[in-house]
């Protein structure tokens, strides 16, 4: 036994000195103390030696237990540093490598008139009002005074659902109908969005475009007022020197109607040599149609024509767009193009 206790010291001191990890650790520790460990064994052993012996033997196998616990501690202890150590290693940031660049995105120019303009008329008061994109017969058309027959509930103008009771609305008018189902006047409304009609593609038509309407109720609103607003309007967008002028017109939701144009910002009328590409030489460039909203579509929706007024207006954005940023085909908004979508 006494020769078994000196391999075993031995074989412990070796052990421990190489031993890598703490799963190691924790394997040696069961493999000399655990139930069936070595260690275990020689102190279970212990009871059946004689009194003498086992004093003897016994001081030396606790001696050896105690050592080899102590010696876990200590590979324990310097195995967790150097853990930590590591750890550390790896945490450790060097500020002097070059950072990773990430490319931002960016608004789509449709989206950025849109924003602009919805700013706009947000400082002037104007609540943003939005609705369905598929509207009944009635929405779309009746209560704006667009009668049966009316070139706009055209096949060719209009996308028809279920056998025409639902339509995808042509434009966002139907949007300002069912605010005014909602609320009484002073209204002031801007309805920007989506919208339908079934033209065949070309430099200046897509079957879905984007609209921008406005919408003014109030006692003794003017066609004044809708000037002012329309020159505060086209300044801000084409620049300060920027004029408007209106042109009689016909809506069936206005009476009377205007078409306005503003005075082109790149050639301010003062066509060059070579021609104007933005106003295509004429120095004038449309920028939406306009009204006092029709007396029948006020008593339609229960607002007393003899109290109120307002006026309205709606501007097609995708051409506000082409003549802001001097884009020649309508079709270049709509092809996802990264290329050309990144300039603006
Ligand atoms: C209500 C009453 C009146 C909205 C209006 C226009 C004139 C207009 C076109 C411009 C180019 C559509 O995109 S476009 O083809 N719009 O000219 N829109 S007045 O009038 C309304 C709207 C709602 C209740």
């Amino acid at each position: 036994m006494t020769d078994n206790l000196s391999l075993l010291r031995g074989h412990v001191e070796q052990a421990l000195s190489e031993i890598g990890d703490l799963n190691a650790l924790e394997a040696l520790r069961v493999k000399m103390l655990g139930r069936k460990g070595e260690i275990t064994q020689l102190l279970k052993a212990l009871g059946s030696l004689e009194p003498d012996e086992r004093r003897e033997l016994g001081q030396r196998v606790n001696e050896l237990r105690r050592n080899f616990e102590q010696g876990l501690n200590d590979a324990k202890a310097f195995l967790l540093s150097r853990e930590q150590a590591q750890n550390l290693r790896m945490e450790q940031l060097d500020v002097t490598l070059p950072g990773k660049s990430r490319s931002l995105g960016h608004r789509h120019p449709l989206l950025i008139v849109m924003d602009e303009m919805t700013d706009f008329f947000s400082g002037l008061g104007f609540a943003v009002a939005e609705g369905p994109h598929i509207e009944t017969d009635y929405y779309n058309f009746e209560a704006l005074n667009v009668p049966k027959g009316h070139s706009t509930r055209d096949e060719q103008d209009t996308f028809y659902i279920d056998e025409s009771a639902f339509v995808l609305r042509t434009h966002t008018s139907p949007v300002q109908v069912r605010v005014m189902e909602s609320q009484k006047p002073p209204i002031r409304v801007i309805a920007p969005g989506q919208t339908f009609r079934s033209d065949d593609i070309d430099a200046t038509h897509t079957p879905v475009f984007h609209q921008m309407e406005g919408l003014v109720i109030d006692k003794n609103v003017t066609m004044g007022d809708l000037k002012g607003i329309l020159e505060l309007l086209s300044k801000r967008f084409f620049g300060e020197r920027t004029q408007i002028r209106f042109r009689p017109s016909f809506f069936p939701f206005t009476e009377p109607s205007a078409e306005v144009d503003a005075t082109c910002h790149v050639c301010h009328g003062n066509i060059p040599a070579g021609g104007c590409r933005v106003c295509k030489d004429s120095g004038w460039i449309e920028l939406l149609g306009c009204g006092m909203v029709h007396p029948l579509v006020l008593s339609r929706l229960g607002i007393d024509p003899e109290e109120f007024t307002g006026f309205a207006f709606g501007m097609g954005l995708e051409r506000v767009a082409m003549a802001r940023f001097d884009i020649p085909d309508m079709r270049l908004l709509f092809e996802n193009d990264v290329r050309f979508l990144k300039q603006f």
